[in-house]
């Protein structure tokens, strides 16, 4: 065969070759620009007629509409109330150090007047975050007005920057003439009997009824500190209880006046002791326990009658179950006490020495679960729930 017939014969086929290939890709195009126009097509359709789209994703939207409704719902249940956070160990408000005098008068309307925030009794929770502990304040009382204006006037702000869930109690020790109902029939009714000078209340025989007269009855620190605990869980489910003489004042708002893991000494570092402990086992001033630290020790003993060694026995009861005493430094638990004379009423008791060698022995019979009184009268002011009541006598 001549060279030039198998030349055109090879260049046919070649030619051929790139016809099929070009005639293939051409049908690939034109199938794939078909199944695009389609599409492109029912979406400007649908573009101009949205009744149409409507109708083709009816079932869609509305099964989507019940889910989303019924989320809603769910969220509208748990948004009311507003779920807060728990508030920080750090409140951002606290100062610090804080300057603490007694000499500018201070009055109660004063007090009110700067602390509208309180709901009746003094009561205040923080209201843009969740309280971390519900504490109740319990101070002793009796015949101290003075003291408690101040201590209101100091402790209220602190306490809120602090943004603890708190109510103040003022556990106020009856007058004996209030508390006791012979003594309250015999004022009333002078044919009954009659009071001498002295104080020593008469029957008409001549007979001594009652060695006790106004006021007279000896004061009882711990019982009522125990009776604070038992009155104002009554009212609020309180987890830790702060238990404070009406005459000390924090200087640092870092102090906080709530629960720790262990029972806790808040007024560590005294003016009235120069600024440091009078002796490491010293529990005065101002502590706190949660509710379960104090039943573990069963609360406070009841039976210290007039001035010292109740707060020694505390101390004793803490370490006697195993427990230890948390405290601030000698710089954050800087505290101030007011000045002021022994109270009528409240000398040294003379068998503080003797109790305070049998806290363990006496401690599971004394305290909480033996605690009994009376209930004189119940005041609500908005700075404080005032609880007068009648402790007995030794
Ligand atoms: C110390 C302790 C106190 C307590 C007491 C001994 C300090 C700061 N405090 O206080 O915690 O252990 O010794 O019992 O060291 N009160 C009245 N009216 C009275 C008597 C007492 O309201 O007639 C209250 C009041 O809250 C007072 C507290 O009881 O702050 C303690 O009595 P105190 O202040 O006379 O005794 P003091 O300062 O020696
Ligand atoms: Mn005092």
């Amino acid at each position: 065969m001549p060279d030039a017939v198998v030349n055109f014969s090879l260049l046919h086929r070649t030619c051929s070759l790139v016809v099929v290939l070009c005639f293939l890709h051409i049908s690939v195009t034109l199938i794939y620009y078909m199944r695009n126009s389609d599409s492109r097509q029912s979406f400007v359709q649908n573009q101009q007629n949205p009744q149409i789209h409507r109708k083709l994703t009816e079932q869609k939207v509305s099964t989507e509409e019940i889910r989303l409704a019924s989320l809603s719902s769910v969220t509208n249940i748990t948004e009311t109330p507003r779920k807060l956070e728990t508030c920080p160990d750090n409140p951002p408000s606290l100062v610090g150090p804080l300057r603490v005098e007694f000499s500018d008068p201070v009055t109660l309307d004063l007090v009110r007047s700067e602390n509208l925030v309180l709901q009746p009794g003094g009561r205040f929770k923080p209201t843009d975050c969740t309280a971390q502990q519900k504490v109740a304040l319990i101070i002793p009382f009796r015949n101290r007005d003075e003291h408690l204006k101040y201590w209101l006037y100091y402790l209220h702000p602190i306490l809120q920057r602090q943004q603890l869930d708190y109510g103040v109690y003022i556990i106020n020790q009856a007058e004996s003439s209030v508390a006791d109902p012979v003594l309250k029939h015999l004022d009333i009714n002078s044919e009954n009997g009659s009071r001498t000078k002295n104080g020593i209340v008469t029957s008409k025989t001549g007979n001594i009824v009652q060695k006790r007269a106004a006021g007279e009855e000896t004061f009882n620190r711990a019982k009522l500190l125990n009776i604070g605990y038992a009155e104002a869980l009554k009212e609020y489910d309180y987890d830790c209880f702060v238990f404070s003489d009406v005459d000390l004042i924090p200087m640092d708002d870092r102090n906080f006046y709530k629960c720790y893991n262990q029972p806790r000494h808040l007024s560590v570092s005294m003016d009235k002791f120069g600024f440091r402990l009078p002796y490491t086992q010293y529990f005065g001033g101002v502590s706190s326990l949660s509710k379960e630290q104090f039943l573990k020790i069963n609360g406070f003993p009841n039976n210290y009658w007039g001035w010292g060694g109740e707060d020694d026995d505390i101390f004793n009861r803490v370490t006697s179950k195993g427990m230890s005493i948390s405290r601030p430094d000698a710089i954050i638990g800087r505290c101030r006490m007011i000045r002021h004379e022994r109270d009528q009423k409240n000398d040294p008791n003379p068998q503080r020495f003797d109790r305070i060698a049998h806290t363990r022995e006496t401690m599971a019979s004394d305290g909480i679960n033996s605690l009994t009184y009376t209930v004189v009268q119940i005041e609500k002011d908005q700075l404080f729930t005032k609880i007068t009541v009648d402790v007995g006598k030794p």
